[in-house]
Parts: structure tokens; C-alpha cells; sequence
């Protein structure tokens, strides 16, 4: 029997909400990898559509963690990480890359740090920077619209774009030095929202695009971003991981907005793991 590939999730915990470690745990088990976690800060809830949310910085356990999984030799098939709470944390991941990179590890970074035209509460553009130097040492990034703009140094633009900006975006993207560039929010018209991608080392770019379900729902990055891990790890090429996220990440939020759940508690990833599972042992 095979063994279990191993994925290394750094992200927050937030208690409530459905993102960051509470849908990456669920999504990557559910594609047949193990996810282990290194969880960055302990919050109530997420911070988009809370107030009066609690907030344990767990930096400090960060290296230790580390420490042990070397000294146990640890082996992660892929690290990911998204929400990081400080500029610290940003630094101490870029060491975590360099102490359990080997050849065959892929390194995600989803520079998570704002959506729809803003940066989240509590950060500043010294994180944009940090982040957009921690994406110089992944394989594969995964921002936003928003937050290739903020790491660009670009003015953010809304709505619906030209072909040949998203390419455009792609390839300045690259230039922070992946080899696997994916944007999410892209969208042509006023109908559709997808996802794109370059492969830097063939070239290719791939657009996967759905139907636009109108609202703007919480944690999507997250769902998509696990998603798409499980199925990379799972041996798909990079253009079908994204079409197995895009379509996964849009049939979560269509029964979301079925079934009335406010967009700020998540969307209903959970309805759709067997789907998932079963899609990936083919
Ligand atoms: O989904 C991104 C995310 C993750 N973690 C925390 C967040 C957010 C977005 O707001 O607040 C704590």
C-alpha cells in the first residue's frame, strides 16, 4: 500500500466561520493526504463580519513546533500557508520553507491579507511586503485580485477584465518568483468568476471559469486553496487541480446560498467532501 502524502497547513485556527485550519483540515483529509498544523494564532472567529473577536498570537510556539518535527524527521510532501498574524510569523515561515524544503516538496503560499479592494483588519502594507517576499520562495501562489494588486503595486481594478490583462497579471505575478501562479477572482463579465493559471516552466495558461452565484461569501480562498492542494497532491496537473477547485469551491457556495446561511459563517464545503473524495480516487 502506498503511503500517505503529508501536507504541513500553517494557518490560523478561527473558531467560527469555516476558514483557514477548520476547512483545511476536512478538505485535504478528504482527499486522502494527511494535513498536519501548525496553527499561527487561536481566534473566536475569523475577523470579515465579526466584531469583538479574540486573538491568541501563538508566534512564540512556532519555532518549537518546528524544532520538534525535525528532531521526530518529519517529512511533508507540501507546506501551505495563508493567514499569518504578524510580520514575525511571515519571517519565521520563510525559515520553516528552508528547514523542510527537499526536492520533492511543493510549497503554497496564499498571501492572504485582504479581498475586494481591502486589506483584512489588523493589517498594514509592511505585511503586503512580507508577503510578497515570502511568495518569492513558494512553488505555487494563490492571491486574489486584490492581493496581487496590493503585492504589485498596482490599483486594484474591479469588475470584469480584459483576456489580456489577466495574462498580463499572471506573468507579473510570476516575477515574485513561482513557478505555478494561480488568481482567483477573475471574471469577464458580469456573469462568471473563475480562476487562472500559469505554468511558468511550459508557459501554459489555463482559465476555469463558472457561473457567477451573486454575494460575496467568507473563506472562499481557503476552501479553494485546500481544494486545490488535495488535488495537486493527489497527481493532478495543475490546470485540472484548478478545475476540481473552481468547480468544488462554486458548489459549495451555490448551496450555501441555497440554504440562506449569511455569507460571513462560510460556505457549506461540508456537503460536498464525499463528491470530492470519490472525484479524486478515479
Ligand atoms: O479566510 C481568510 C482568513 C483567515 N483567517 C482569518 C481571517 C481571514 C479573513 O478574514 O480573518 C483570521
Amino acid at each position: 500500500m502506498q503511503l500517505l502524502k503529508r501536507v504541513a497547513a500553517i494557518h490560523d485556527i478561527s473558531g467560527v466561520g469555516k476558514c483557514s485550519l477548520t476547512v483545511a483540515l476536512p478538505i485535504i483529509s478528504a482527499a486522502g493526504v494527511e494535513c498536519a498544523v501548525m496553527p499561527t494564532a487561536v481566534l473566536s472567529t475569523h475577523t470579515g463580519g465579526f466584531t469583538g473577536f479574540t486573538f491568541r498570537d501563538l508566534t512564540e510556539d512556532m519555532r518549537p513546533i518546528a524544532a520538534h518535527w525535525k528532531k521526530e524527521k518529519i517529512h511533508f510532501d507540501a507546506l501551505y500557508s495563508g493567514y499569518l498574524g504578524s510580520i514575525d510569523q511571515i519571517g519565521i515561515v520563510r525559515d520553516l520553507f528552508a528547514m523542510f524544503r527537499t526536492p520533492g516538496t511543493l510549497i503554497m503560499v496564499d498571501p492572504v491579507m485582504a479581498d475586494n479592494g481591502a486589506l483584512y483588519s489588523r493589517f498594514t502594507m509592511d505585511h503586503v511586503r512580507g508577503m510578497a517576499k515570502l511568495c518569492s520562495h513558494a512553488d505555487i501562489i494563490i492571491p486574489n485580485r486584490t492581493e496581487a494588486a496590493f503585492m504589485l503595486g498596482r490599483p486594484f481594478a474591479d469588475g470584469p477584465m480584459a483576456r489580456g490583462d489577466a495574462v498580463d497579471l499572471l506573468h507579473a505575478l510570476a516575477g515574485l518568483g513561482a513557478r505555478q501562479v494561480v488568481l482567483t477572482g477573475v471574471c469577464f463579465g458580469a456573469d462568471d468568476l473563475g480562476a487562472a493559471c500559469l505554468d511558468v516552466s511550459t508557459g501554459q495558461i489555463d482559465f476555469c471559469m463558472e457561473d457567477r452565484i451573486p454575494g460575496l461569501y467568507h473563506g472562499t480562498g481557503d476552501v479553494f486553496g485546500s481544494f486545490l492542494l488535495g488535488a495537486l497532491m493527489r497527481g493532478r496537473p495543475l490546470h485540472e487541480a484548478v478545475r476540481i477547485a473552481v468547480d468544488c469551491t462554486c458548489a459549495a457556495i451555490r448551496l450555501t446560498a441555497a440554504d440562506g446561511t449569511p455569507p460571513h459563517m462560510g460556505v457549506r464545503f461540508e456537503s460536498i467532501l464525499a463528491d470530492y473524495g470519490q472525484l479524486l480516487m478515479e
